[in-house]
């Protein structure tokens, strides 16, 4: 449901807001259970399960011509930009039909027919990539905007100032998207960054380079939405890059179906963070509205867990690529070169 973003728009529908991110929810529990029971989806997977406001907020602020880079945690983005959801299932099990032709595997997402340029895994990459070509689209003229999202555990990269700074001086249409969950792996934001990050945090390191900025609650999806239409109105209006610091917690395990609580993560502090949920919080606001909203959720949950079933039969249908074709896309070979 991607918005056009003219000025005269109105803010999205905030149900159309939360089914995406019950569709987002019921497509990663779907998996999980798959992944962890069967053990044949051999990729790394790195859900997005709690953090669902952050990828629904921000994409449903952007055009359909808008794209969006994201690192390793990346399903939910490509879901919310419109990405196949049959072609990212086929990804995930390695299959031709794969988003990537199954060569790619969870952190190699793309749909470039949605505007879903690709993910990578090393840190920080997509922040520069996202950025290139941001500034490419500018020169051609072009109104497009670029989003990248990346972790605060990306945000320490080098690579994330170097963009910024050059983002900042060639006013590149760029808004770099900070998922802030807080951990790094298993190394907490407070163990890697100064203590007093009302003056260093990654806002505020931002606004350093010149770059307009805003911190938001990352589980409120309205909120995100809303300051990401101001960032993107800002990159429109050439006046250069935006950063949004989104605050919110990954309800899994760094990366695969399992949970950290009490190994890497406080018990205390996980269950703080599962009564933020974005979900429940989103119902809880439409209440009035919208009276029969848990009806809603409960036949959107139905909904959406057998459209991943169906997805997930498809791609165990599907045929691995042939051995003789595995190189293809790579290295500049094209794809069917013999
Ligand atoms: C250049 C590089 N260094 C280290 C890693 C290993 N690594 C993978 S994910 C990750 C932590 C990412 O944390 P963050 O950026 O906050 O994203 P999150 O996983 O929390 O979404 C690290 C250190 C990597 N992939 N690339």
């Amino acid at each position: 449901m991607p918005n056009p973003n003219t000025p005269e728009d109105p803010v999205a529908d905030p149900a159309a807001l939360l089914r995406d991110m019950v569709r987002i929810r019921c497509v990663e529990e779907e998996l999980a259970d798959l992944y962890r029971d069967e053990q044949q989806m051999r990729t790394p997977v790195h859900f997005s399960i709690g953090q669902e406001a952050a990828a629904v907020g921000v994409c449903a602020a952007l055009r359909a011509d808008d794209l969006v880079y994201t690192g390793h945690r990346s399903h939910a983005a490509y879901l919310a930009k419109g990405g196949d959801l049959d072609g990212m299932v086929a990804e995930l099990y390695g299959k031709e039909t794969g988003c990537s032709n199954g060569r790619g595997g969870s952190v190699h997402l793309t749909d470039r027919a949605v505007g879903f340029a690709g993910s990578a895994a090393i840190l920080g990459e997509m922040i520069s990539v996202a950025t290139g070509a941001a500034w490419g689209l500018a020169m051609q003229g072009s109104s497009q905007v670029v989003v990248t999202f990346f972790g605060d555990g990306a945000s320490e990269e080098g690579v994330f100032h170097e963009s910024l700074n050059f983002a900042a001086v060639h006013r590149v249409p760029v808004v770099f998207v900070c998922e802030n969950n807080a951990y790094s792996i298993s190394s907490p934001l407070a163990a890697r960054q100064p203590e007093n990050s009302a003056t260093t945090g990654i806002t505020e390191r931002s606004r350093a380079y010149g770059v307009a900025a805003e911190r938001v609650d990352g589980n409120d999806v309205l909120a995100v939405h809303e300051a990401t239409l101001r960032a993107t109105a800002h990159c429109r209006s050439g006046q250069g890059p935006y950063v949004l610091e989104l605050d919110t917690y990954r309800w899994r395990e760094h990366v695969g179906p399992g949970y950290d609580t009490g190994i890497d993560r406080p018990e205390a502090e996980v269950e703080d963070w599962l009564v933020r949920c974005p979900v429940r919080r989103s119902t809880a606001a439409l209440l009035a509205d919208v009276p029969d909203i848990e009806e809603r959720l409960a036949r959107w949950d139905e909904e959406f867990r057998d459209e991943t079933r169906l997805a997930v039969t498809a791609a165990k249908a599907a045929p691995f690529p042939a051995v003789a074709r595995l190189t293809d896309g790579a290295y500049g070979r094209p794809a069917g070169a013999s």
